[in-house]
């Protein structure tokens, strides 16, 4: 059974997850109208890997017995000045995600909410690949600012993501 302070903060947590969703969608969607698939294509997949994370938080309130209430999603930026600065960007939300998640596991020791802080370790471990999976290509679009060309390898390279 979840504490009533712990199911609030889980099911604030499904509203960041599902604005992550929106907000990589949104990138998506600029990526395509900037010409560069591939990159829409890796946003896409980041929009619903995402939409995973809001389920697992989904299924675990239910499976506690647990209430999911879901409140409005706010409204993801349109456009970025350049694909670099849309990837810093997303390294920016991602690292707003592991305070997020931080902070539920500090709640969940707090609550001595052990079954919480189960589900919330295999989050802070994901977050750990999140942040390291963007700043690389964060690392690599900086580096391809200098070379004609780079951006479309670049572009290539990241709609190999299954
Ligand atoms: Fe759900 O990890 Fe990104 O935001």
């Amino acid at each position: 059974m979840l504490t009533e302070k712990m199911e609030k903060a889980l099911n604030e947590q499904i509203n960041e997850e599902l604005y992550s969703s929106y907000l990589y969608l949104a990138m998506a969607a600029w990526f395509e109208s900037e010409n560069l698939p591939g990159c829409a294509a890796w946003m896409q997949a980041q929009a619903r890997e995402e939409n995973g994370h809001a389920m697992k938080f989904f299924k675990f309130i239910n499976e506690r017995r647990g209430r999911v209430t879901l409140k409005a999603i706010k409204e993801p930026a349109k456009e970025w000045k350049s694909p670099l600065a849309a990837f810093e960007a997303s390294l920016k939300h991602e690292q707003h995600i592991t305070g997020c998640i931080d902070k539920l596991m500090n709640l969940a020791i707090a609550e001595k909410d052990h079954a919480s802080a189960g589900l919330l370790q295999w989050f802070v471990n994901e977050q750990v690949e999140e942040e390291a999976n963007v700043d690389g290509i964060v690392q690599r679009f900086k580096m391809a600012e200098k070379a004609p060309g780079a951006l479309l390898m670049m572009d290539h390279a990241l709609g190999e993501r299954k």
